[in-house]
């Protein structure tokens, strides 16, 4: 069955067996004080407040029993996966591998690279670890929707202008099609937030839709 929901630049029309909800990188190393958001002299308050909204369209895509897949970024411990130019880049005091208050920053199996507790994924519920910014760059998450059948992807998660713009531009050469919620993406930099969510559904939508989750917890 297909649904069709108000959104910019026009309506989106999908259907929800073939759509996956995506989570990007709601980690405490983003959006928790202490974290590496924070340690990098941001604000982390409008992160924090895509929890709750995120959380409701979470429930709701989970009583459809529809798929849920969460990613996270982050290195293994010993950072062999990590490029050296991102390990440099910013010149930073405590950077990437070191150890913060929520221990060794963005390395995984860490307390701050985990997913926060509100929005915990469930056992059946796909984790992507991903080095990169990019939900597909080094992850098998090309493999996971092609198993399930998906072809569009609901995306939500942080920031909005760095994971979920590079992750909605590799969906979208692939041919996914994307709706991006407006209050369920953020960033630490409003401005960047706006633009980031224009330069989505510019030009006809040219990397996919955007629409406030309402719209969608309208119809599922
Ligand atoms: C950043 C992300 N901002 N998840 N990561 O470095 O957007």
């Amino acid at each position: 069955m297909l649904y069709t929901i108000p959104a910019e630049p026009y309506e989106f029309t999908f259907d929800p067996a073939a759509t996956a909800l995506l989570i990007i990188d709601m980690q405490r190393d983003f959006v928790d004080s202490g974290g590496f958001g924070e340690l990098l002299g941001n604000d982390v308050a409008p992160l924090r407040e895509l929890i709750a909204p995120i959380g409701r369209v979470l429930a709701a895509w989970r009583a459809r029993g529809l798929l849920v897949i969460h990613t996270r970024e982050g290195h293994r411990p010993d950072l062999s996966d990590c490029p050296p130019a991102k390990l440099a880049r910013g010149k930073l005091e405590i950077g990437i591998g070191d150890q913060g208050p929520l221990g060794r920053i963005l390395v995984r199996g860490e307390w701050g690279h985990d997913i926060v507790d509100q929005l915990r994924p469930l056992p059946n519920e796909p984790v992507i670890d991903k080095p990169g910014k990019g939900s597909f760059y080094a992850t098998d998450l090309s493999g996971i929707l092609a198993h399930r059948g998906i072809h569009s992807l609901i995306v939500t998660g942080v920031t909005t202008e760095v994971c979920v713009h590079t992750t909605v531009r590799e969906a979208n050469d692939r041919g996914f099609e994307c709706l991006v919620l407006s209050d369920c993406v953020g960033s630490y930099f409003p401005e960047f937030q706006a633009a980031a969510l224009k330069m989505i559904a510019a030009q006809g939508g040219i990397f996919g839709w955007v629409a406030p989750s309402e719209r969608l917890l309208d119809v599922v």
